[in-house]
Parts: C-alpha cells; structure tokens; sequence
C-alpha cells in the first residue's frame, strides 16, 4: 500500500509493535498534527494481514495516558509509597551517576541491572544497556523469566531456536497446539490455523485448561500442567510399538534413535494416562493421528515450559516432528521459536567483552526469577538496581520476597518507566521513558522470519527519553570512552545483524527502514534434509553435550517439584495445581493501568472447577482467598467446567496495587527453576483457597 502521504497534514509512518509476543505485527501509525491518532495493522505484511490485537489497537490511548511519566521524579516518600517530587534531567543523572561511582569504587558487581522484554528492540532493547552494565562491570542478569527452558531444550534437540514459517500451518493436515492459548497469546497464527481447519486440518488443543483457543480445536487433551514430556514419551511410545516410523529420515538425519526408543518403552499408554490424567485411548488416538494425518504440525509455546521438568518437554516434544519425517514437508514439523532464523549475532549487539575478567572470570550472574532472593541475601549485597522494560515487583515469583528486597532503604533503586508501576513505587529515581511511538528500533521476533523497523512517529512527550538515550549519556558521565558505548542507535542496529548474511536477502538499513519489513530468505522446508543446527547437524534425541555435563542426554518426564506424585505431603496441605497464564486484555502486566482494558478484566479472577468450588464451599462470583505457605492473594472465583478438576487458574498479570488485597497471583509462584535453562516454575504451585475472610 502506499503510505507515502495520505493529506499533506496526515502521514503514515511505518513501525513495529514492541510487545513480546510471537507476532510482532507491522504497524501503520496515522499521524496527524505531529499527533498519532491510529495504529494499525499492515494490510500487506503476511502475518499481520492488517489486524492488531485489542491492546496493540489502544497503542495512542497508552501513549497519551494521563498517567504517563512525562518528567524525572526523585522519591520524597518511604519506599514503595510512590511519593515522588519532580525533578530535571541534570539533576537526575547526576546524582545516579554519583551512587553508581560510589557503589562501583568498592565492588560494581553489587550494581544489578534488571530488564526483560517491555520492548524487544535491538536498541531500546539490551543494546546500550548492556554495552553499559558490561563495561560497568556490574552483576550479569540471567534473563531466564519467559522462554529459557524451552530455549534451552531446543538447543539440545535441534540445536538451535529454529521451526517451521508460521504462514506455512494454512496448509497443515494436523495441528498440535500444544501449551499455547493462541487466541490469546499467538493471534496471529490462529488465523493460519483456521484457514487449515477450512481446509480440513483437525486441531488439537494440549492444555490443562478448556482455553478459548481449545473451545475451538477438534479436540481438547487435558492432561495435568508439567506431565507433557510422559505424553510426548507415550506417544513415541506407540509410533514405535505400531510402526508408524519414518525410517529412512530418522537413519539419515537423526542421532540416538534406539537410546529414545528404549525410554520411550517405559512410557506405556496406561502409564502415561496415569501421569497425565487422561485416558490411554487419548494417547494412542493422538499418536495415530499424529503419524497418519499429513502434513502434521505442532505449534508449541512456552506455557507447557513453565514447570520443573519444562526444558525436557520441549526435548520430548521437538524429537516428535523427527520421528514421522514431518520435517520433509514445509507445512510440516514443529515452531516454538524461529529467532535463531534472522542472522543476529547477540554478542555484537551487547559486547560481552567489555566486561571486566572477560572471558574468564566475568561478574558475577543473578538470575532474575530469583530477584527475591537477591535482593535479602545475595552476597555481596545488591546496593543498587536499575530497572528498564520490566515490572519485576508484579511479575517475578514470590512476591512478598520480592517487595521485602525493593523496599529495602539502603537499595538505591532507579526505573527508567512510562507508568508508575508497582515497581515504580520503590525508585528513588523514576526516569520518563519513550514509547515505541516515539523513538527507532528494529525488530526480530521469535514467532515469524520477519524482521521489522519501527521509525518514531512523533516526538517523545514531555521530557520522555529513549532508553538508549539514558544509558549513552550514563556512560559518558561515568567516564566510559569506548567506541561502542557512543554507537549511534543506527550504530547498534548495523552492529546487531549480519546484514550481509544470505538470509537477510541484501536488504539495507535504510530500504527496511522505507519498506517497514522483510522477511529471511528460507528454503520452504528447512530441514526436509536434516541441516539442523546442532553439533552433528541432526535432530539429537540423544545428546552428547547433555552426557558431557553429566545430565540425562536423553528427553524424560521430570515430575513437577509441587504435585501429588512427587510431594504427597505438600499436596496434602494444599491441593490444587494453580495455573496463571496471561489475560487476552493484558500483556503480561503491561496495560493492566489502560481503563479500557482493565474494564475488560474488571479485577483478578480465577476459574475453578464445580467439584473443587463446592467441596470449599465457594459459589461463582464470591471472592475467595488463594494461599500457600509462600503467600496469599484474592480474587474473584468464576467456576466453569473450563478448568480441570484440581487445577484452578488465574489470569495474570494484575499490579498488586490494583488489587483488592494488594496482591497478585505471584504472591503464590515459587522461585524454584526448571531441569535446564534456569527458568521460572510459574505453573508448577501448590495452593488452596477458601471464600474469602
Ligand atoms: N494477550 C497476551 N498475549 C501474550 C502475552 C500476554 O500476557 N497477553 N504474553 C506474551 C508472552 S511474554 C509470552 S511468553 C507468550 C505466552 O503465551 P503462551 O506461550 O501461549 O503461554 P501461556 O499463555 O503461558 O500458556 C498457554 C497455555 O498453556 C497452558 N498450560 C499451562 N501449563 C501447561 C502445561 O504444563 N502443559 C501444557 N500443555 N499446557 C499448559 C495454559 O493453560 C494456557 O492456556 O504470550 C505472549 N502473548
Ligand atoms: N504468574 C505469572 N507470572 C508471570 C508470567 C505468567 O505467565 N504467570 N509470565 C512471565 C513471562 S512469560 C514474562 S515474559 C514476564 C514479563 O515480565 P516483564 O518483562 O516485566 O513484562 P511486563 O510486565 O510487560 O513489563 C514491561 C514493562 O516495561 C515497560 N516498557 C515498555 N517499553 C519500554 C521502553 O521502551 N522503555 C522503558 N524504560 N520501559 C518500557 C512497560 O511500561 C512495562 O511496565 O512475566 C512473567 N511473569
Ligand atoms: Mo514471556
């Protein structure tokens, strides 16, 4: 479309959506008067198809939020109360510049700082702030919060973050959504799998819980949260026991093929059922339908890898596709995440080496689903904590931890923020920060092979800053001279990907920058012929690396930490699995502050089945308090035959301070990690709950 000017005051700027999700839509921003007055969907862009999200589509009514952070505030308040007086930029930078020198003069390492993914831009991103907290020398964050496990069991299985084109599932004959409320959370590959299912593909939704996306599919498998790698492992267990085999792909392109298949024999059907709570027929039925129905697709998603045994289920599942050949076929195979398909080299981006002891003896790592911890205990203490793109007071695991550790006085705590968050409230610096409207990014994402530009459409507002923007200026006030740390945004973008890189097609910063998006260059079925990108360049179901580590090199179903089978005792005090996945209005907890979106959610709920509801006494509608020993919050029950008996879920993510008791569901989550990858447990918690006082 052409989008050069549509009135000589009106133009439509070419952006990216920043969220992190798997869609990464392509944006037309309609500005008018230097005001954005629409964001829309790129009718060309073929995963966006001119369509946003309800969040995404209130991208000006954010942006112009009265409640936006438009000026740097000093705290006056004791922590956490969120009183702050406003103050100008010198004296803002000035003073954090002083503590950081201060802190830095006796160890930098006790500077933590603490970002994810409120924008995953290669600028705005980690591109500066990395570069900077390297050269600082201050603690590494181990950015583990979302996808780490999942990641890490692709790393050993394919041996990379690498999949099917999502466009490509319009033509599948079978659809595994496996762990994924794609309605919710993945629009955009919904739309190919209905033109599938048009097309006669059967869906099939894996998901504890009954999900608008699963209320839509074929068929729906319940199975119990964590016990997905025993169903993949039983499955296996009947492609072999039925002969339903690819013989010849997995003799030529895959590794360890009789090792899996004497796991997979003590993964009977029964057995399976049992860990999973389903029936044998279901595992049998969705193994032959599995081998039988061409070409057969599994979209997987993080929502399955967010228990103890998370990494191995993401092993299990990816030694699928393999099994049956499903590789051979471009709508084919399995995607959870595609980012290793654009050429992107992280290291240039964030230059490790910048690091003091680098590669040898770097600083130290906390990882940042153990913030809590941290925070109380880490040694040598944490005596300052800069935060950008993230909530982490909302969102991290054991919440009253969490606060506990922010509202410590002697923490010097900066957050570079559009919105006072609840983690807002514990700054002693609160830093106006830019939205995507308002500043250059570029864009991967994990869910496509596009890669995207976002050009600012409009100034920043008030004294907003990008965050590039800050961190630049810190390294210079800090003293740093080091070419990398004065790279141009444009600098960092050029630095980011290898633009020459075949994938990439020729494509210039500048062209993608006019053209808004282009996608990497991909045989349509990648790995048709093996080439994956592990060490032997075969799909691994036995793994070397693992076996060198002294790890199980082979995929197993590793019991959640919290469950009937692996903790009678705690199960017996609290009974209920609680699952907290993400709500369609929020995105994690961005736009939980957006009225028209949070009038939407109208407070916490959480859905429980009739059984578990009338044994404690607690009808639909009533607010019911739900607890463990690591805490408690409230919530609204709407009980629903949607949830499984035993498995309550709550939507996630609510700031505390706009609930009715002050927390949210993670007051309950644990700070206990996954089998690989370091990552979060969010839906592996044991809990009860009870109408509340
Ligand atoms: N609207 C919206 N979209 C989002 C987000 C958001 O907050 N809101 N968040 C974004 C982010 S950061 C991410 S990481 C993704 C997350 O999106 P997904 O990767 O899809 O993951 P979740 O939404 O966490 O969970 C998806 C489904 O998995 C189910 N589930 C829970 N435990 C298990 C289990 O053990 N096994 C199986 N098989 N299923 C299980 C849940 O019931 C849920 O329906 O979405 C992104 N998109
Ligand atoms: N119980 C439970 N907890 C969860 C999850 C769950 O499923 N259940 N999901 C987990 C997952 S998958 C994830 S990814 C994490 C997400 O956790 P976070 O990465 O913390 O994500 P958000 O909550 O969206 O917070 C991002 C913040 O960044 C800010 N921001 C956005 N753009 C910019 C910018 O350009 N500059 C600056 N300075 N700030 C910006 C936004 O205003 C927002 O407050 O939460 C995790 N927490
Ligand atoms: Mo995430």
């Amino acid at each position: 479309m052409d989008i050069s000017q549509a009135s000589p005051l009106e133009t439509v700027v070419r952006g990216a959506c920043p969220h992190d999700c798997p869609d990464t839509c392509a944006l037309l921003v309609t500005v008018r008067d230097g005001k954005a007055v629409k964001v829309a969907g790129d009718p060309d862009h073929p995963s966006t198809h001119g369509a946003l999200c309800a969040k995404v589509a209130r991208y000006p009514e954010r942006t112009y939020s009265p409640d936006r952070i438009l000026t740097p505030m000093r705290r006056v308040g004791r922590k956490g109360e969120g009183r702050f007086e406003p103050a100008t930029w010198e004296e803002a930078l000035a003073d954090i510049t002083a503590r950081l020198k201060a802190i830095a003069a006796r160890d930098p390492q006790r500077i933590l700082p603490y970002s994810y993914a409120g924008t995953m831009g290669w600028v705005q991103g980690e591109g500066m702030a990395s570069r900077f907290f390297h050269r600082l020398g201050a603690s590494q964050l181990d950015r583990t919060i979302c996808s780490s496990p999942g990641m890490t069991g692709l790393q050993y299985t394919l041996g990379g973050a690498v999949g099917m084109d999502v466009e490509r599932f319009a033509d599948s004959g079978l659809i595994l959504i496996w762990g994924s409320n794609s309605i919710t959370s993945n629009l955009h590959f919904w739309t190919f799998a209905q033109q599938a299912k048009r097309r006669g593909a059967k869906l099939v939704a894996i998901d504890p819980y009954r999900s608008d996306t699963a209320l839509k599919c074929h068929q729906h498998v319940a199975l119990m949260p964590g016990t997905d790698a025993a169903l993949a492992l039983g499955m296996m267990n009947v492609l072999i026991a039925e002969d339903r085999l690819d013989r010849d792909y997995i003799e030529r392109y895959t590794l360890g093929f009789e090792a899996l298949a004497e796991r997979a024999a003590q993964y009977p059907p029964e057995r399976v059922a049992q860990i999973c709570g389903i029936a044998a027929d279901e595992v049998i039925g969705l193994a032959r339908d599995y081998a039988t129905l061409r070409p057969a697709a599994i979209r997987l998603n993080y929502g399955m890898q967010r228990t103890h045994g998370g990494a191995n289920g993401v092993r299990a599942i990816a030694s699928l596709p393999a099994l049956i050949g499903a590789w051979r076929d471009p709508a084919g195979g399995m995607l959870l995440s595609s980012s290793h398909m654009v050429p992107v080299t992280p290291s240039k981006q964030v230059r490790p080496e910048l690091m003091p002891g680098w590669p040898g003896k770097p600083p130290r790592t906390i990882n940042m689903v153990q913030i809590g911890d941290a925070l109380l205990e880490a040694d040598p203490p944490v005596e300052a904590v800069i935060v950008y793109n993230s909530n982490p007071v909302a969102v991290a695991p054991e919440s009253d931890k969490v606060i506990a550790g922010f509202a410590r006085e002697d923490l010097f705590t900066v957050v570079l923020e559009h919105f006072q968050t609840d983690t807002a409230d514990y700054a002693d610096w609160l830093l106006p920060a830019t939205t995507q409207l308002e500043h250059f990014d570029v864009h991967k994402t994990y869910g496509h092979w596009y890669v995207l530009a976002n050009n600012p459409a409009i100034a920043p507002l008030g004294q907003a800053r990008p965050n590039a923007d800050v961190f630049r200026e810190l390294a210079a006030r800090m003293g740093f001279d080091e070419p990398a740390l004065r790279a141009s945004d444009e600098d960092i973008v050029r630095d980011a990907m290898d633009w020459s890189a075949p994938q990439a097609g020729g494509v210039s910063l500048e062209q993608l920058r006019r053209e808004g998006w282009t996608k990497m260059r991909h045989a349509d079925a990648p790995f048709a012929q093996g080439g994956f990108p592990s060490p032997s360049g075969r799909c691994e179901f036995y793994s070397q690396r693992l076996a060198d580590q002294g790890l199980d090199p082979l995929p197993d179903w590793v019991p959640p930490w919290e469950s009937a089978i692996s903790n009678p005792g705690l199960a017996a005090r609290y009974p209920l699995a609680l699952i907290s996945p993400p709500a369609r209005t929020f995105l994690n907890s961005t736009f939980v502050n957006i009225p028209g979106l949070q009038a939407q959610a109208k407070e916490p709920a959480v859905e429980i089945h009739p059984d578990d509801a009338a044994a404690r006494g607690v009808a639909h509608g009533d607010m019911v308090e739900v607890f463990n020993d690591r805490g408690r919050f409230l919530a609204r029950a709407s009980v629903s035959d949607r949830a499984r008996p035993g498995v309550p879920v709550a939507w996630g993510v609510w700031w505390h301070k706009l609930t009715q008791g002050g927390r949210n569901v993670n007051a309950v989550t644990s700070q206990a990690l996954t089998d690989l990858g370091r990552g979060p447990t969010f839906y592996d918690c044991l809990v009860e709950l009870r109408p509340a006082p």
